[in-house]
């Protein structure tokens, strides 16, 4: 497996857990960082034996504080800050687009780049000692890895502007009323929670999790009648798999169906 320095990727029954590793700076994504999430994702992707994926952060204070803002401030250019926010986008739409199902377990601060890795995932369980918060204003920037858009579409236009502009931190229970967070449970079973839902999921028929992921994303880009019909051709496509055949054998005969994905 490959060496990381700021991520290790641990191995259960059917899923993975990646952590993000630099708890000297609260987990935050240097350059580095997210080239090496480049890396795991692409390892992840390739892994059959990989049928869903948690990312957490290491230790009990943060999951990820955001960009490293140490290196942000030695940007040079406006060129280069551009590139920077694709560059951190393009594996931030990594994230959204893995074929298979991306739990976030956000274990403490999910700030800026941090909460903006959350809003990549499927599903964000907190800890009850999980904030979040896009602080970017209070350094004179906005955020730059996708949450503008990945939050207004979430939680509405005029909440993700309160958000971004007071660059306020909201609370676990704060971020699951307004539909950011999933499931609120306290810090000390949060992986354990993680790691059961990852397990469940790796028992559903794969191809149906990235049929409905990819349905429910792209049809959301678009007009109800287009996303129907995005709906009703990936409903043929998962209909021919022996997945479907075995799921519905399986229910006539009473029994637990075994998923191969195919
Ligand atoms: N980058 C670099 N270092 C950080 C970061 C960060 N984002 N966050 C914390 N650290 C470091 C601190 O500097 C400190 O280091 P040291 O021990 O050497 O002084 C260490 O981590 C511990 O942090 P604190 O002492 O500050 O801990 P506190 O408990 O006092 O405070 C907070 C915790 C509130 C989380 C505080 O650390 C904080 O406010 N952090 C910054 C949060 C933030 O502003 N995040 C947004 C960053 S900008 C961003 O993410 C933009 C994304 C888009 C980029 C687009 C590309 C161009």
């Amino acid at each position: 497996m490959a060496e990381w320095k700021h991520l290790r990727l641990e191995r259960g029954e059917g899923w993975a857990l990646l952590t993000v590793s630099r708890p000297k700076v609260l987990n935050a994504l240097s350059r580095e960082t997210l080239e090496e999430l480049d890396d795991a994702l692409t390892h992840v992707e390739r892994d059959g034996g990989i049928k869903a994926l948690i990312i957490t952060g290491e230790g009990e204070k943060a999951f990820v504080a955001g960009a490293d803002i140490s290196e942000l401030s030695r940007i040079g250019s406006a060129d280069e800050a551009r590139r920077q926010a694709e560059f951190g986008q393009r594996i931030m739409t990594r994230i959204e687009r893995l074929p298979k199902p991306v739990i976030m377990a956000v274990n403490g601060y999910a700030l800026g780049g941090g909460f903006e890795l959350a809003l990549s995932g499927d599903i964000i369980l907190a800890s009850d000692k999980a904030r979040f918060g896009l602080p970017e204003v209070n350094l004179g920037v906005i955020p730059g890895y996708g949450g503008t858009q990945r939050l207004a579409r979430l939680v509405g236009r005029n909440t993700a502007k309160y958000l971004c502009m007071t660059g306020q931190m909201i609370s676990a229970d704060e971020a699951l009323r307004i539909g950011v967070v999933q499931k609120v449970v306290p810090a000390g079973s949060l992986l354990d929670e993680a790691k059961s839902l990852a397990a469940e999921l790796a028992k559903k028929a794969p191809v149906s999790l990235r049929l409905i992921k990819r349905t429910i994303d792209r049809g959301l880009e678009t007009d109800l009648e287009t996303g129907l019909d995005l709906e009703a051709g990936a409903f043929g496509v998962v209909f021919d798999t022996r997945d479907r055949a075995e799921g519905m054998e399986a229910f006539l005969q009473k029994r637990t169906p075994e998923f191969k994905g195919e």
